[in-house]
């Protein structure tokens, strides 16, 4: 029922003109998305039942479906035959898997006032409530909806009632002034092929991405672009010259804000070669690392600007960031660990971490094939795994209640594993481990029989139903399930996906203690929306001795390319490869493997 944020590609007119081009290919789940966003809206506006069931209908074909529909399209091959899909809704597939979007949705979400999909991002109000509160009050954003709530209209409509008046109070009183941020790894390549295209031009000495990206943040606000350059006229009229970019907010001699066609904003700052150090220190951040690294120069006699490091007029140091730090008395501090978090202290103590990398990795314990709701065979996640550098990978597919993801049921999971043996012993140079993604169902109970999670090699155990439990429950439901004997790792363990659920209410201290009484490993999942558990959450987990497992979570041999991220934040997370279970050789970790799961 959550709106997705428009897609981040090409939208231009001429990659719409020419409907063979594909600019990337867009996932079964993201068309989908887009169909339930049309039915929302078309509910909104009063739509026929019928035609509004048949796009849900359609969305939920298409991720059930084990077709990549769009790569198909890319190849020029018919689509399948799919349930409720008929010439329609497929014209509608083609257009969203050429262009990012249809003209349908493009034109619902101008009609409608803007602020009703805004509506659709607060947590209760489905397109039916919505619809509502838009025809029968007049409703169309979050701030009349905050004035209505206070002034008792909304209990008067049928179905509200005076306590979800209160529950929509308080949920549209966060929504205000919430900030848009993206997932990292939706923004860095866009933010990466800026900096190279601006690294072309002539007379550009480099051209770096700074900011929250830089620091691999989760989710990113804006991207900030430092150029290295003599002359830094021609570059902010090259960057206005790129296609993909739809507005320009501010421009001037050595800097300009812009809009990307995506809805991201750029702000780019050219600066003189001699202060290039100076200058990426300081647009890299973070803020609080800033303020507290200018406070160290001030108690040094020190000033400490965007220009360098100065004793009076003195320039001390501005070239490079090793000779800023330097100039601090402090060694260089990776971007990842610049948050006021203890890093100037570490640093002056001269026991910084020595952070994991991704090349330390030597397996994933979490992926799926087309068994259930993956988009590729147990071989070809196997050699794109092995491609990815990894030694193991173990196959976790859902288990039978998750019905909207094909889980498995006994019998499948048997034959599953037999498959698996066969892979075993036809491919060389990665091992394939047998696991589950077993559902933890509401009472803390698992979704499989003992005697099948025996004869696996780990089980990890994840909550994808009743997010809207009591912390209290909530809690209870994860300590029974990983008080099983056979549990191993508890798989994004908050749940959240960015700009669609909030993380679940848990009492996180308890989950931690409880995961190192029992040798239980949690999740660091790197898909792009869930970044789960949290860098400060790692951090803490590391702290009470629990070894964290960062997993891509595949569901297409494509997707290991997000461990990157999730390395990324197992940094930020100070974590070094001792401190993560997967970078263990495939010995040392059955060894683990054997001691945990009973
Ligand atoms: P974002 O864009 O919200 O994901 O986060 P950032 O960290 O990229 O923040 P942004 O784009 O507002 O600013 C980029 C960097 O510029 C920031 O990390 C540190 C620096 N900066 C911005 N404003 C200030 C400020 O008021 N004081 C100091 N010391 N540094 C600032
Ligand atoms: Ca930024
Ligand atoms: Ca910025």
């Amino acid at each position: 029922m959550k709106l997705t944020a428009v897609p981040l590609q090409d939208l231009s007119p001429e990659s719409r003109s020419s409907p063979a081009r594909v600019t990337q290919v867009i996932g079964n789940h993201q068309i989908a998305a887009i169909f339930d966003d049309i039915a929302d809206l078309l509910e909104i506006e009063d739509a026929n039942p019928f035609r509004i069931r048949a796009y849900r209908n359609a969305a939920r074909t298409l991720r059930a479906s084990t077709v990549v529909v769009s790569e198909l399209i890319a190849r020029g091959e018919p689509l399948p035959k799919l349930s409720g899909i008929g010439a329609d809704l497929s014209g509608k597939i083609h257009e969203i898997a050429t262009t990012g979007d249809c003209a349908l949705h493009q034109r619902l979400r101008t009609t409608l006032p803007a602020g009703l999909v805004e509506l659709l991002s607060i947590a209760d109000l489905g397109s039916k409530r919505v619809k509502h509160l838009y025809h029968d009050l007049g409703i169309e954003t979050i701030e009349q909806l905050c004035q209505a709530a206070k002034q008792g209209r909304i209990r008067q409509l049928a179905g509200f009632g005076e306590k979800m008046e209160a529950r929509l109070l308080r949920a549209a009183q966060k929504g205000i002034g919430r900030e848009h941020r993206l997932p990292l790894a939706v923004v860095a390549p866009l933010a990466q092929g800026l900096a190279e295209y601006l690294k072309q031009l002539p007379g550009v000495a480099s051209a770096t991405v700074a900011g929250s990206l830089r620091r691999m943040r989760d989710t990113v606000g804006d991207i900030d672009i430092l150029v290295a350059a003599a002359h830094s006229v021609g570059v902010v009229a090259h960057l206005i010259n790129h296609p993909d970019i739809a507005t320009v907010l501010a421009k001037g001699r050595t800097r300009a804000s812009v809009m990307l066609r995506s809805g991201m904003q750029v702000d780019l700052r050219v600066v003189d070669p001699a202060v290039y150090g100076a200058a990426l220190v300081y647009f890299t951040g973070s803020k609080a690392h800033n303020i507290a690294i200018r406070q160290r120069a001030q108690k040094q006699g020190l000033k400490l600007s965007e220009y360098g490091v100065f004793r009076a007029k003195k320039c001390l140091a501005s070239a490079t960031e090793d000779a800023v730090y330097h100039a601090l008395g402090l060694p260089w501090i990776v971007p990842e660990l610049r948050e006021d978090r203890g890093e100037i202290a570490a640093a002056l103590a001269g026991c910084l971490p020595t952070l994991i990398e991704l090349g330390d990795l030597k397996g994933d314990l979490h992926a799926h094939t087309l068994a259930s709701d993956g988009s590729n065979s147990l071989e070809e996640m196997a050699l794109a795994a092995q491609e990815a550098g990894l030694e193991y990978l173990a196959i976790t597919e859902h288990s039978r209640s998750l019905r909207i993801a094909q889980g498995l049921d006994v019998d499948r999971l048997l034959k599953h594993i037999d498959q698996i043996d066969v892979i075993n012993a036809g491919v060389r140079g990665i091992t394939l481990l047998k696991g589950v993604e077993v559902e933890i169902l509401e009472d803390g109970s698992l979704d499989l029989p003992d005697d099948i999670l025996r004869r696996l090699d780990l089980v990890v155990g994840a909550i994808h139903s009743h997010f809207g439990l009591t912390l209290r429950q909530q809690t209870q439901r994860l300590l029974r399930a990983m008080d099983h004997r056979y549990f191993t790792l508890l798989a994004h363990p908050l749940c959240r996906l960015i700009n669609e659920r909030e993380p679940l209410d848990l009492d996180l201290p308890a989950i931690i203690k409880a995961a190192r009484q029992r040798n239980c490993c949690l999740e660091l999942n790197a898909q792009p929306q869930r970044m789960d558990l949290f860098d400060l959450q790692c951090r803490y987990a590391m702290d009470e001795g629990v070894l964290i497992c960062i997993n891509s979570d595949a569901h297409r041999t494509a997707d290991f390319g997000y461990l990157r991220y999730g390395v990324a934040q197992a940094r930020r997370a100070w974590l070094g490869k001792q401190n993560v279970l997967n970078t263990r050789s495939l010995k040392d970790l059955r060894t683990f493997l054997s001691s945990s799961g009973g």
